[in-house]
This record gives structure tokens, C-alpha cells and sequence, in this order.
């Protein structure tokens, strides 16, 4: 899977965080807990330096638990503050605050507000994760990548402003793995991708690690270790007939997809820790 996904748009956000980052005296780094280094924008390190940095990981409801509380040591192991989020339901939001209240502003006057920069990949849940911090729907929010466009600043009493941005990647995506993680996980704009190819991909990750929810989801106990047949199985059992009385391929791909994403299939955790060696 080889993925190039930086539009004008992107880098105009880009150009929009380097003028806005002497703003803030915070930056919320929301990560995907299922990807939590596919995730993490390259380009933002440079950005950030020595700012004071929180990390989301966001979405932990369709992470691995055990995956989640690894990633959480090994951000900590780096003197990161780091908080697992589910922004629909709001779980880790209240810790998320007292971290942020804690934080105190150096000014003659007093009390000025906590400033934060809300930055992420696309459809990673940011606004999702603002709004469920204000209590209240502040900013816009959809199942698909490219939603927020433009800066919006929202006040969360007492003393807390964010700022919401546009989900951005960058110029080059350095592995076809983690171009796999990115586009399985909803990051990728669906018309960029070949979703066939792409569930296929999936199937075949599921096949080599988690064969057993596969016969879970799907009732296949008998599972062949041809991915074009087992597909074609999947949509069988689904019924998804065309009317010449073929399977559907198209809809059974893009259903795998959904129910992926959904959880439907279980919790995942795509990337694992980086190994000593190659943590640079
Ligand atoms: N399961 C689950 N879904 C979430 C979570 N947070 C957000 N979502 C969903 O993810 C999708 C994207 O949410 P948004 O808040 O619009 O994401 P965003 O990062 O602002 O996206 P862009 O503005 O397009 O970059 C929506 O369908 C949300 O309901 C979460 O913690 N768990
Ligand atoms: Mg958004």
C-alpha cells in the first residue's frame, strides 16, 4: 500500500501551526491508540521541541488493553504525559483536565487562560475529543477524513481555550506498512484508496494473526488460505449477491472495512513498541 496523501490544504495547515504555535503553551498531540507511531506526525516533532506536550491516545475503545497500557509506559518512559481517550463515550477526559488545570501559566495578572493546540491526523477524532472536553458540541465532527477546515479557538470554562485544526499527514509516508495502518484505520480519503486491495490486505492480516475472530464474526470454521476465496466466502455467508447470483465483492470488501473499523471484529493495536535498537 503505497499512500501520498498531502494536499494544499495540509500544508497550508502546517504553515498555519508554525504562526499559532507561540500562542499556546500546550500542544495535545492526539494519537489513534491503534497506531500509535503510524500515527505520529514526523514533521510535528520539529514543531513542537521543547513545548510542554500531552498525548491522546484516542479511540482506546477499539485499541487492545494490553497494547494501550504498553504504549502508555513506553510515552512515559519519555517524560510524556500521556492519557487514553474514548471521545464518544468520554473516558480519560476527566484526568485530561486535572492535567491541564495543573498547568500554570507564568503572568503578572494571574490567571490566564491554558492555551492548547488540538493536532492530529485526519479523522483521528479531534474536534470529537474537543467537544467532549467542552460538553458540548463546539465543533464539527464526521466519519470521514477532512471534516475541520480552517482554525476554530474554543473556550472551556474555567480557563481553558483549544484550538481545533484540520487533520493533517505528511509529505512522505515512509513504509507500505504503515501506509496500511493509516488506510485500514480511516485516515486515508476513501477516493485515494482501492478498497478491494485494501480489504484484501486486512483479510490477510486477520488471517495470519486472528483466524479465530474471523470464524467468530463470520461462523467459517473451514477457513482457506486463499484470500480471494476466503472473501468470496464472507460474502456468501453474508448474502451479498449480485443479481446474476455472483458474490458481491465490492460490498463484501467494503463491509469488512466497516465492521474493522467499527470494532466489530475486536479491539486491535496495529504497531507494536519500537525495539530499543531502532528508538532513536
Ligand atoms: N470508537 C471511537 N470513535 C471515535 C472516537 N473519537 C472519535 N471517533 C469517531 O471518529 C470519527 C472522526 O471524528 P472527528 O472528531 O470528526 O475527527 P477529526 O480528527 O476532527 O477529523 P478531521 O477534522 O477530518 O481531521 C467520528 O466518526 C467520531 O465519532 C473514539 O474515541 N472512539
Ligand atoms: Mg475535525
Amino acid at each position: 500500500m503505497n499512500i501520498q496523501w498531502y494536499p494544499g490544504h495540509m500544508k497550508k495547515t502546517m504553515d498555519m501551526l508554525k504562526a499559532n504555535i507561540k500562542l499556546v503553551s500546550v500542544v495535545i498531540e492526539i494519537l489513534d491508540a491503534r497506531i500509535p507511531s503510524s500515527s505520529r506526525n514526523p514533521e510535528l516533532q520539529g514543531l513542537i521541541k521543547d513545548k510542554k506536550r500531552i498525548i491522546i491516545l484516542n479511540k482506546e475503545d477499539l485499541a487492545e488493553e494490553k497494547s494501550t497500557i504498553r504504549w502508555v509506559n513506553y510515552f512515559k518512559a519519555q517524560g510524556i504525559s500521556v492519557v487514553p481517550v474514548n471521545s464518544v463515550k468520554g473516558q480519560g477526559i476527566r484526568r485530561l483536565k486535572a492535567i491541564l488545570q495543573r498547568i500554570k501559566i507564568p503572568s503578572r495578572k494571574g490567571n490566564r487562560p491554558v492555551r492548547a493546540l488540538v493536532v492530529g491526523i485526519p479523522n483521528v477524532g479531534k474536534s470529537s475529543f474537543i467537544n467532549v472536553l467542552a460538553g458540548r458540541s463546539a465543533a464539527k465532527t464526521g466519519g470521514i477524513p477532512g471534516i475541520t477546515r480552517g482554525k476554530q479557538w474554543i473556550k472551556i470554562p474555567p480557563g481553558i481555550e483549544l484550538l481545533d485544526t484540520p487533520g493533517i499527514l505528511w509529505p512522505k509516508i515512509s513504509s507500505a506498512e504503515m501506509g496500511f495502518h493509516l488506510a485500514v484505520t480511516g485516515a486515508i480519503k476513501f477516493e485515494l484508496l482501492n478498497s478491494q486491495e485494501l480489504s484484501l490486505q486486512l483479510l490477510e492480516y486477520l488471517y495470519k494473526y486472528y483466524t479465530e475472530r474471523i470464524t467468530l464474526r463470520y461462523g467459517i470454521t473451514e477457513i482457506p488460505a486463499d484470500m480471494p476465496e476466503l472473501m468470496k466466502e464472507i460474502g456468501r455467508r453474508r448474502g451479498y449477491l449480485l443479481s446474476g447470483g455472483e458474490i458481491d465483492i465490492s460490498r463484501t470488501s467494503e463491509n469488512l472495512l466497516k465492521e474493522f473499523r467499527e470494532g466489530k471484529l475486536g479491539r486491535f493495536t496495529l504497531d507494536s513498541i519500537p525495539s530499543k535498537k531502532s528508538n532513536s
